[in-house]
């Protein structure tokens, strides 16, 4: 166990590098395609609590945060809590919270989730030791910090009993942590941005590939479904030098392969760039060349190169490993989809564009081979702790990107009794978390800068609605004299 009452395992964390090997595939959702776009990537660390549950244990583990206090009005401007998803973070990346921070004076406190990145509470992540990784626990991780970090503050500032107006923010995972934290911890924040919010476990997750469908438009959609044709009907007799061909040999399971190839299509939509993926399919197909051939090329120029997946997060040998170290999130969110939310990506039973063998029990059958028997994900549990798309709420601003196959599992209805807008950022190009980072996602652009959106007006909208919101409920929030006792 990596805990903090040692000095030895405190040598260990610090002996890790801070070199990243790759990004998260896309169903580890967002992706952190911001490097060396930092405000800041000093780390900070503080004692968090293993379980928040227990009466008797007292474990604690060193969890990582990063402050970013350039903008912040002091004494009292606000808080803008950005909450770390499933991946490492990095630092505080300089997307459009950083011109929300800047506008409102705000300081920007990061904290990253507990087991990702160097927050892992052990040495090794067998599936006993994973019992800890929830969106639960996360979220009580989240109130832990925030009164940690206000009191800190207030120690800083030589003060006692004062409370800035705090607000969260997160995409995607994050986004619905945003949105939980607000409703289960009310009193600890002003208000939540909760982008491209995936806050409804869905078990058969079939919209996801009927969207990628959608965004693609009939003639792309058409080439991507004669691609799967082709491969499906050459898998069986020339395997190995199909998977070659994609530089993935090491994928000897071909629901793995399969599920590879299907999320390759997938980012080009989910990040914005439709056309690195349909261009050379459609112009293959007008031309007669073979679809396969085109598709390899994308996959080894696109997601492979330019993207930088490693393909070895996709072979279920490689997701068994338990070594704590920069690769082991995708392990670690596929614990988290197993256990609580699934949002397995299956094909739709009739005119998918993934190939049917993505199917629910490929899934099942990869929960039980990487976490061991009885490990499968209860997503009634899930939604009846949080409410899914129907959460009881307040104070929170959805948002959605138009081509984002994620969308589907937000709340795309607006609750106007209850406080809770949702806004759909419309365009060619708009996708995962587009109202953050601008679109496309990758290459990342400062600031989130909407230029290069199709239409820069859409995103433009939506961000004038999220900052009106923002400023009436932290306006709201600092009318109290303290809204926490
Ligand atoms: C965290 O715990 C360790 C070990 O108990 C202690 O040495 C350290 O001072 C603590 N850090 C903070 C910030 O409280
Ligand atoms: C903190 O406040 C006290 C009481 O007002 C004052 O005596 C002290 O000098 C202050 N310390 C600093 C570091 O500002
Ligand atoms: C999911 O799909 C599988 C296979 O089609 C089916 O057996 C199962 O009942 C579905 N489960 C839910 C909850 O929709
Ligand atoms: C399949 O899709 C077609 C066209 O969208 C539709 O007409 C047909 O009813 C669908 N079949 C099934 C089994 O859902
Ligand atoms: C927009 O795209 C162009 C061409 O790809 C690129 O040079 C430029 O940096 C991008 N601008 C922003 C703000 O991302
Ligand atoms: C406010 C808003 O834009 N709502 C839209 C969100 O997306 C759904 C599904 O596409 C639309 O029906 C809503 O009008």
């Amino acid at each position: 166990m990596r805990m903090i009452t040692t000095a030895l395992s405190l040598t260990l964390f610090l002996s890790f590098s801070t070199v990243s090997y790759g990004l998260v595939p896309p169903r580890t959702v967002f992706n952190k395609l911001s490097e060396g776009k930092y405000l800041t990537t000093q780390e900070l660390w503080f004692n968090q609590t293993l379980d928040h549950f227990s009466p008797y244990d007292h474990r604690q583990f060193r969890q990582r945060y990063y402050e970013f206090l350039d903008y912040f009005r002091i004494p009292d401007g606000p808080i803008f809590l950005l909450i770390g998803g499933e991946g490492t973070a990095k630092g505080i990346g300089n997307d459009y919270l950083a011109v929300l921070a800047k506008k409102f004076g705000a300081a920007l406190v990061a904290l990253e989730h507990r087991y990702y990145g160097k927050s892992s509470p052990f040495n090794s992540l067998e599936t006993k030791n994973l019992k800890y990784l929830s969106s639960k626990q996360a979220l009580s991780d989240l109130a832990v910090f925030r009164q940690y970090y206000q009191e800190s503050l207030n120690l800083k500032l030589n003060r006692t009993k004062i409370e800035n107006p705090w607000f969260v923010f997160g995409a995607s995972y994050s986004g619905a942590l945003s949105a939980w934290f607000r409703l289960k911890f009310p009193h600890l924040t002003c208000g939540s941005l909760a982008s491209s919010a995936v806050v409804l476990a869905v078990y058969n997750f079939t919209e996801f590939d009927q969207q990628i469908g959608e965004s693609a438009g009939p003639e792309c959609k058409q080439a991507l479904q004669e691609t799967n044709q082709l491969i499906e009907h050459r898998l069986p007799a020339s395997g190995r030098e199909l998977k070659a061909s994609f530089d993935a040999d090491d994928l000897e399971i071909d629901g793995d392969f399969l599920y590879f190839l299907a999320d390759a299509a997938a980012i080009a939509f989910q990040y914005g760039n439709p056309d690195k993926v349909c261009k050379p399919l459609v112009e293959a197909k007008k031309a007669g060349e073979d679809l396969v051939d085109a598709y390899s090329k994308y996959v080894k120029e696109y997601y492979i190169g330019t993207f930088g997946v490693n393909v070895q997060t996709y072979d279920q040998k490689y997701l068994k490993r338990t070594a704590v170290n920069e690769d082991s999130s995708t392990r670690l969110w596929w614990f988290q989809v197993c256990t609580e939310v699934a949002y397995f990506q299956v094909a739709p039973s009739n005119d998918s564009i993934r190939s049917s063998k993505v199917d629910t029990k490929y899934h099942l059958d990869l929960c039980k081979n990487v976490f061991g028997e009885g490990v499968f994900p209860d997503v009634d549990a899930t939604n009846l702790y949080y409410g899914g798309t129907n959460i009881a709420g307040s104070k929170i601003i959805f948002t959605n990107g138009s081509q984002d196959p994620w969308r589907h599992a937000s709340k795309q209805t607006s609750s106007p009794e209850k406080d809770m807008p949702s806004y759909l950022v419309t365009c060619y190009n708009c996708g995962h978390g587009s109202d953050i980072r601008g679109c496309p996602q990758a290459p990342f652009s400062i600031g989130g800068n909407e230029k290069n959106c199709t239409s820069p007006d859409a995103v433009r909208k939506v961000r004038q609605k999220i900052s009106e919101h923002m400023d009436l409920w932290l306006s709201q929030c600092v009318d109290k004299d303290s809204y926490f006792i």
